[in-house]
């Protein structure tokens, strides 16, 4: 699939620090050490109903990742899917009487342009689920003839138990791994199964639902872990720096994921870190397509609303915390980009050396954006109160906005 297209980072003086990050494997903050070329892979959409607040938050959070990298002066290379055939994108296609693969082009599209509104730096690969099946089945295929895998009335599921790791990117108990995976996408009730945990890898063809060929398998479409395996791993090779996504992602999608790679390629671990952001709610309950409580950045958009505002108001909470969309998030961020375009727009001003590097060190420590707002906003209310002399001071202030924050001033 194409991507959407990149908008510039402008180079800054010196050097940006490197990336300290909340791992939710080891539970803390480690440093990122990624070599000269940084590898990320981000969780996409399941394309339906998107893009919604919620979604947009959480590649604010990796956007920024890769932003810090490319201060470093490192290159990036990120990797993204499209869950294009699933479960909920087949039901919903039904729900409403439209055809799936024209629901998901549709909501692919408007993704695409929801991500080239709000600066989002595009993937280097940007991989859908279908076209990425021909690379799914060999892997399953060696998983069952490797004994980690087991066919159930035509359906293949993934053995847990045979990665040693298993658990270690999660680090939860059992009851809590039973209970989530009844709730996202599993089937722990299943009779038959080895573990209740196990996912499926390969799901045989269902009466009126499409499926595609699948060599020794049978006709069927794959399981969700396996989808973003066979893309990171073919784009991205073991051991990359950083698997991102939603703190909903933690289990089972990451779990099973990692343990699939490391019994496939006998390495530990998948990726260096495992990086979640919190969930965005609306009306004190999360934002989710199943609920429907949702905030479409293209409502947004179509209601006049200018889109780095819209990012702004992402930035302004941790991307670690989950919090609340409300309206006068919303009018803050209004607020806060008039004020700072009010700031950036004299020729000369208050010096902006500091601010730079409290920036950078901001964003470094975990991605504190809030921290690097505020930082901006004490040197705009000097700068609108006071000014200065210090010439091409506003003008460094905002590539440092639009480098670090993907802020157009
Ligand atoms: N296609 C899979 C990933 S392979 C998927 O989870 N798609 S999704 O459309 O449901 O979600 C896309 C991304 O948005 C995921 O990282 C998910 O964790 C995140 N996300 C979904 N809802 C929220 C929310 N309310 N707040 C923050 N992030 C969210
Ligand atoms: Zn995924």
């Amino acid at each position: 699939m194409h991507a959407w297209p990149a908008s510039e980072v402008p180079a800054l003086p010196g050097k940006g620090r490197d990336l300290r990050i909340h791992d939710t494997a080891t539970g803390g903050r480690i440093t990122v050490d990624p070599g000269p070329v940084a590898r990320i892979y981000v969780c996409g959409i399941t394309p339906y109903d998107a893009t919604h607040m919620g979604h947009a938050a959480t590649y604010n959070a990796f956007d920024l990742v890769q932003r810090v990298w490319l201060d470093t002066k490192r290159q990036v290379h990120y990797v993204q899917n499209v869950t294009d055939v699933d479960d909920p994108l087949l039901e919903r296609a039904v729900r409403d009487g439209q055809d799936w693969t024209e629901l998901a082009e549709r909501e692919t599209a408007l993704f695409r342009e929801d991500m080239t509104a709000l600066r989002m730096l595009p993937p280097k690969h940007y991989i859908g689920a279908v076209e990425a099946i021909p690379g799914i089945v060999p892997l399953v295929e060696r998983l069952r003839d490797a004994g980690a895998a087991y066919e159930l009335d035509g359906d293949v599921y993934f053995s847990v138990e045979t990665d040693p790791h298993f658990g270690e990117v999660s680090n939860l108990d059992a009851e809590a791994m039973r209970l989530l995976s009844a709730e996202r996408g599993g089937d722990p009730e299943r009779p038959g199964k080895k573990n209740p945990l196990d996912p499926m890898l390969w799901m045989a063809a269902r009466e009126g639902e499409p499926s595609w060929d699948g060599a020794s398998l049978g006709a069927g479409r794959p399981g969700w872990h396996i989808e973003c395996v066979a893309i990171a791993l073919d784009h991205l090779g073991m051991g990359f720096d950083v698997q991102g996504g939603g703190s909903d992602l933690a289990f089972p999608h990451h779990e099973m994921g990692a343990s699939h790679a490391q019994v496939l390629t006998g390495e530990h671990p998948f990726a260096q870190a495992y990086v979640h952001a919190g969930m965005v709610a609306l009306d004190g309950e999360k934002m989710s397509k199943s609920r429907g409580n949702l905030v479409f950045v293209s409502a947004l958009r179509r209601d006049g609303v200018d889109p780095a505002a819209i990012r702004l108001a992402l930035l302004s909470h941790h991307y670690r915390s989950d919090w609340e969309w409300t309206d006068q998030v919303l009018a803050d961020a209004v607020e806060r980009l008039a004020r700072w375009r009010s700031a950036v727009s004299r020729p000369d001003g208050l010096s902006a050396d500091a601010l730079v590097d409290e920036v950078r060190e901001a964003l470094a420590d975990d991605l504190d954006a809030p921290a690097a707002l505020a930082a901006v906003d004490r040197w705009a209310e000097r700068q609108n109160a006071e000014g200065g002399t210090d010439e091409g001071a506003p003008g460094l202030v905002s590539r440092t906005v639009d480098a670090l924050l993907g802020v157009a001033l």
